[in-house]
């Protein structure tokens, strides 16, 4: 696989600071050279810059709007236009107005459909005009499925199918947002739901959808507030009872087992909030694990 590494560090999704410490971060951890290990061609291409902050208008109680519409559409461009498999560092989940954007525009350019796999405490699907905490890092579902209420923010080019997303990891959804989101066919799989069934066979389901589909694009968009915060400290939201380390190594091993996947965000990581660096190898881990990293090779015959 030829992947490509695009750091996003942009800090403007919320308030607290940090995030724009993430793509070093993860370059310190040793992203590009674990990839390189599983014999992967890696470039890093630095950081997107994202130029001037554009001129918005809108509720006053919004979170920097004017550097996520910059972010976005120098994330979209940069993304519609990359080869091989990106993997976008962020940065705050703002960045997913931009990567997942600029992925639907690189598939349907190359007459694919795209599918979204969302791994996050929280479903994102606020507009500007429904959230209450006026951070955008809660928005990036909402702008890339054509949601009304962006009015400013740049062109989408071509809207993600609600359809086509699946959600895991669910615990903190806002009442408006769950209510907006039922309504839709998205596939939201709450830590209430994992409890019983485990993750796999959701994730089977979603998967078998995205295979028979045909020639489509999948992306994988993983919060940190997704795993639980005994083995994720570096997140500014975390949710208790997320994701335990073996979950998150089975959903990134199945999904590599997939063959499916095209590109991914790593998001929401503050190494400011980081304990020695375990957040940050843990993510770089659980990106090895998605492109290829196993214990055994077992094709043909399960242990167990
Ligand atoms: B993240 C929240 F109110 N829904 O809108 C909001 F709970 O990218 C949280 O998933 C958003 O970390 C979290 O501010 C955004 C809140
Ligand atoms: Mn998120
Ligand atoms: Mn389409
Ligand atoms: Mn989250």
């Amino acid at each position: 696989m030829d992947i490509t590494l695009i750091g996003a560090p942009l800090d403007c999704g919320k308030t607290r600071a940090g995030c724009l410490m993430g793509p070093d971060a993860y370059r310190v951890a040793g992203i590009a050279e674990t990839l390189r290990g599983l014999g992967h061609g890696v470039t890093d291409f630095g950081n997107v810059d994202p130029g001037q902050d554009w001129t918005m208008e809108g509720p006053d109680h919004l979170v920097h709007p004017g550097a996520v519409a910059a972010w976005t559409d120098a994330l979209m461009r940069r993304g519609r236009e990359i080869g091989g498999m990106p993997i976008f560092l962020g940065g705050d989940h703002a960045l997913a107005l931009g990567s997942v954007a600029g992925m639907a525009a690189r598939a349907a350019d190359r007459g694919r459909d795209l599918f979204v796999i969302w791994l996050d405490a929280h479903s994102d699907f606020h507009t500007p005009l429904t959230t209450d905490s006026g951070n955008l890092h809660g928005t990036p579902v909402a702008y890339f499925t054509g949601q009304d209420g962006f009015a400013g923010f740049p062109d989408l080019p071509h809207p993600v199918d609600l359809a086509n997303i699946c959600m895991m990891g669910l615990r903190s959804v806002d009442p408006g947002e769950r209510d907006r989101l039922a309504a839709t066919q998205a596939r939201l799989h709450d830590m209430r739901g994992i409890d019983e069934t485990g993750f796999a066979p959701p994730l089977r389901d979603f998967l078998a959808q995205v295979a028979a589909a045909g020639d489509v694009d999948l992306h994988v968009s993983l919060d940190v507030d997704f795993l639980d915060p005994s083995i994720a400290p570096a997140v500014g939201t975390t949710v208790p009872a997320g994701a335990t380390f073996r979950e998150a190594h089975l959903v990134m091993e199945m999904l590599s087992e997939s063959g499916l996947v095209t590109s991914l965000d790593l998001v929401e990581l503050n190494p400011a909030l980081d304990e020695r660096g375990r957040t940050a190898r843990l993510m770089v881990e659980l990106t090895a694990s998605l492109l290829g990293k196993r214990v055994f090779d077992r094709p043909t015959r399960s242990f167990g």
